[in-house]
């Protein structure tokens, strides 16, 4: 690999960047979740191409799709085209992604005994060095224009699809484990845990400028697994990561935790080393602020199927959404990834009407 880590380009629009430290901004920054992707036409054109994980180990296309939506619309960041399932398979296991379905792992974990296949420890930067490549000729490719996010499921979420072997619609085999191999279930999040960090590290030092960690399927889980399964590993990802770059003596980058579902510990949230809580749109922004405190910012959530109303709508419903968040430690998001069949125009709405917001002082 040729070096292509020195001298990125300057960045022009690091409003993001500042509205997670807090500081003030002229206009909200937005980003959505999974915003290059299957609603945009010019994505799908090249996944009739190409096999999916043959795009996320692919650089240049990495780039081209990472950079497709920022060149429609005025985002304030990229987020790397990848999935949270490169890490099962950087462990061992087989990952298709079946059109229409979604992801399907053939042989899932089917009791603890499973984990020693899992090739463990592993070397990131051997298995998942495809991942850094492409977040580097990004971040070239971007320009500076905005910053690059860089991501990785949450160890609960990665240990539901390795478990329940592809999307479920109750966990229940995944929560199976937590009840009757509570032991295992912590051998397995830990390992999660351990090459996750390493990941986002590597993620840095190519070139990320924030991370974003998904913990989708917090909503299966009642607050006391949630407190004994997913949070303490929030902790030691966010500690970690943090305690690695400085080793490395590099900066480290603001973190976004997005907990679907989480409701019940928002508070805790607020106190595990991220900068950010990502909010769903079942959460309110006012008790969601008084649960995190002052000192987080907080992101989202207008409903990803507010995009399907018309575009008079969207406006309001944005509108809305921007008043009850307030000007101050705010990115505006969706509420959980965007839909496939959204109309790309409507997004734009959702876009510009943030942009366009008049606050009154
Ligand atoms: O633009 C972006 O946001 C970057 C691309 C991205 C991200 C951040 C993709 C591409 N996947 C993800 C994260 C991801 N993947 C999550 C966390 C966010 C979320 O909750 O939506 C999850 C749970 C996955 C797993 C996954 N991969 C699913 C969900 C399945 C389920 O259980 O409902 C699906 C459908 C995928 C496939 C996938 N990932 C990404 C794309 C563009 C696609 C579609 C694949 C295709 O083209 O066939």
């Amino acid at each position: 690999m040729c070096d292509l880590k020195q001298d990125f380009p300057p960045l022009v629009n690091d409003t993001l960047l500042r509205a997670a430290r807090g500081d003030d901004v002229e206009r909200i920054p937005v980003w959505v979740m999974r915003q290059a992707g299957r609603y945009l036409p010019e994505f799908r054109a090249l996944r009739a191409e190409h096999n999916f994980f043959k795009i996320c180990q692919t650089p240049e296309l990495v780039a081209e799709v990472t950079l497709q939506p920022i060149r429609r619309y005025d985002l304030d960041a990229a987020i790397i085209f990848s999935d949270i399932l490169v890490v099962p398979q950087a462990l061992g296991m087989v990952v298709e992604m079946k059109p229409g379905v979604g992801p399907v792992l053939p042989e899932p974990l089917s009791s603890p005994s499973d984990i020693e296949k899992l090739k463990f420890p592993v070397d990131v930067k051997e298995k998942l060095g495809y991942v850094f490549e492409g977040i580097t000729l990004t971040r070239h490719k971007l320009e500076g224009k905005v910053p690059l996010i860089g991501f990785s499921g949450a160890p609960w979420t990665l240990m539901c699809y390795m478990i329940e072997g592809g999307g479920s619609k109750t966990m229940s085999k995944a929560k199976n484990w937590l009840y009757q191999h509570p032991n295992s279930s912590h051998e397995l999040l830990k390992i999660l845990t351990d090459v996750t960090v390493d990941y986002l590290v590597e993620q840095v030092i190519a070139g990320a400028q924030l991370l974003q960690v998904f913990e989708s399927n917090a909503e299966y889980l009642a607050r006391e697994q949630f407190e004994e399964f997913s949070i303490p590993y929030f902790k030691t990802i966010s500690e970690q990561v943090k305690k690695q770059l400085e080793k490395r003596g590099v900066e480290s980058v603001p973190m976004t935790i997005f907990a679907k579902g989480a409701h019940h510990s928002l508070k805790k949230l607020g106190n595990i080393g991220f900068d950010i809580v990502g909010l769903d749109w079942t959460m309110i922004p006012n008790e969601a602020r008084n649960q995190v405190g002052p000192h987080i910012t907080l992101q989202g959530n207008l409903d990803p199927c507010a995009l399907y109303g018309s575009k008079e709508a969207i406006k309001k419903l944005t509108h809305e959404m921007l008043s009850a968040f307030g000007k101050s430690r705010y990115i505006a998001n969706l509420g959980h990834g965007i839909y496939p069949d959204v109309d790309p125009e409507h997004l734009k709405v959702f876009i510009d009407t943030i942009h366009e917001y008049k606050w009154s002082t």
